[in-house]
C-alpha cells in the first residue's frame, strides 16, 4: 500500500472520527507535512477530507470513481475482486482481461474501465460504454468444469447481477436468455462470456458485464433510446458504483462456490424464477434452422427448451433468440 492508501485505510478503520496529524504520521511512517501533502492529493482525487485544528482530519466522502483501492477496501470476498485492474479509457476490457489471464492473473481478477471506446457485445455487435456512467468490467474465473458446462457460467452471472440490482436498488429485473438483464422491456445489462479452453477442459473464462448504472437519457444514442435503460433512469437515484461492484463480487463468490460444490440446480431455479423468457413466444435462428415456439424452461444443463406448435420440444444451445408478443 502507498501512503495515500494507508491514510484511506486509517479513515475507514475509524469511520466518521477525526484522526490527528500526529497519529497519521506515525501510522504512515512519514512527517506531518508529508501527511498534509497526501491529504491534498486525496482531495484532488475527489475525496472530501475535513481538517480541523487540534482535532485532525476526517473523511467525509469518497468519489464514485472506480479505483482498485476503493473497490478492494472492505471487500468481503476471498478471490472475486481481490485483484482489480482499473483503467480510465480503453477500447474494451475483454482483450485486456484475456491478456492478463494468459499471463496467469489470479481467479477473481477484475478488469474495468470508466469508458470503452470499442466495447463489444456478442457476434461483434457494439456495446455503448460512455465515460463514468456505467459499470464496464471483465471478470476472470478458472472453474474446474468440463467444456459443455461453460455456458452455465453466463446464467450464473445473470442470476448474480439480477440479485445485486434487486438488493442495491429494489428494482424488479428479469433475465432474458441467455445474457441480458431487462427492466420492463428495456435492456439494462448485457453479459458476454468468452472462453479459453483445451479440448476437454476450461482454462479460463472472461465474463464481460456491461451495466448501465447512472446513464441518463441523453447518454444514449438515438438508436438505443427505445431499447436501453439504466438503473438511475428506472429508480430516479444515482447508484454508488463502488458499492454495487463490491456487493456483486460478494454475491458472485457465494453463488460460484455453491455452484462448484453443489452443481447447477440453484442457479437454474433462480434463473427460471426471474426469467423474462419463459412463457414467451420466440423465434430462434440456429446455424442450421429457424425455430418458432414457446420458451418453457431450462433443462438440467441450462439449455433453453422451446415447444413448437406441434408440441415438440427443441433444445437451444446457442443461438440468437428474438422475442415476439405472446400469440
Ligand atoms: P449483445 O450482443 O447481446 O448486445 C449488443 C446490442 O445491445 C447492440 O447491438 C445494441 O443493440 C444494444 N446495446 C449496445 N449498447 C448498449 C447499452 N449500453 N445498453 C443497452 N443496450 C445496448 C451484450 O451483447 C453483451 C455486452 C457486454 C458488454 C461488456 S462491457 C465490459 C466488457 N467489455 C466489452 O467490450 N464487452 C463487455
Amino acid at each position: 500500500m502507498n501512503i495515500k492508501q494507508v491514510i484511506l485505510q486509517a479513515f475507514r478503520d475509524q469511520p466518521g472520527r477525526f484522526i490527528s496529524g500526529e497519529e497519521l504520521s506515525q501510522t504512515c511512517g512519514c512527517s506531518r507535512t508529508a501527511v498534509w501533502k497526501h491529504i491534498e492529493e486525496l482531495r484532488r482525487d475527489g475525496y472530501e477530507v475535513e481538517a480541523v485544528r487540534k482535532s485532525g482530519y476526517r473523511l467525509l466522502a469518497a468519489p464514485d470513481r472506480l479505483s482498485a483501492a476503493e473497490i478492494m477496501a472492505g471487500l468481503a470476498t476471498t478471490r472475486i475482486g481481490q485483484h482489480v485492474i482499473a483503467h480510465d479509457e480503453v477500447v474494451s476490457t475483454q482483450p485486456l482481461a484475456h491478456e492478463a489471464a494468459a499471463k496467469g492473473a489470479q481467479e477473481g481478477t477484475l478488469v474495468l474501465a470508466e469508458q470503452q471506446t470499442g466495447g463489444k457485445g456478442r457476434l461483434g455487435r457494439p456495446w455503448h460504454s460512455p465515460k463514468g456512467t456505467g459499470i464496464w468490467m471483465s471478470l476472470i474465473v478458472r472453474p474446474a468444469i468440463p467444456l459443455p458446462k461453460a455456458p452455465q457460467m453466463t446464467l450464473l452471472t445473470a442470476v448474480t447481477v439480477a440479485r445485486t440490482i434487486r438488493e442495491e436498488t429494489g428494482l424488479t429485473v428479469k433475465i432474458k436468455w441467455p445474457n441480458d438483464i431487462f427492466i420492463g422491456d428495456k435492456k439494462v445489462c448485457g453479459i458476454l462470456t468468452e472462453l479459453n479452453a483445451e479440448a476437454d477442459r476450461v482454462n479460463y473464462l472472461v465474463i464481460g458485464i456491461g451495466l448501465n448504472a447512472n446513464s441518463v437519457q441523453a447518454d444514449f444514442p438515438e438508436e438505443l433510446l427505445s431499447i436501453a435503460t439504466s438503473l438511475r433512469i428506472e429508480s430516479g437515484t444515482p447508484v454508488k458504483r463502488v458499492a454495487f461492484i463490491q456487493r456483486f463480487c460478494q454475491n458472485f463468490e457465494e453463488e460460484y462456490d455453491h455452484y462448484l460444490q453443489e452443481g447447477f440446480q440453484r442457479v437454474k431455479d433462480e434463473w427460471e424464477a426471474n426469467s423474462y423468457s419463459i412463457g414467451r413466444w420466440v423465434t430462434v435462428q440456429t446455424i442450421s434452422q429457424k425455430l418458432e415456439g414457446q420458451a418453457i424452461g431450462l433443462d438440467e444443463e441450462g439449455v433453453l427448451m422451446i415447444e413448437d406448435r406441434a408440441g415438440q420440444i427443441h433444445k437451444v444451445y446457442s443461438a440468437d433468440v428474438n422475442y415476439r408478443a405472446n400469440v
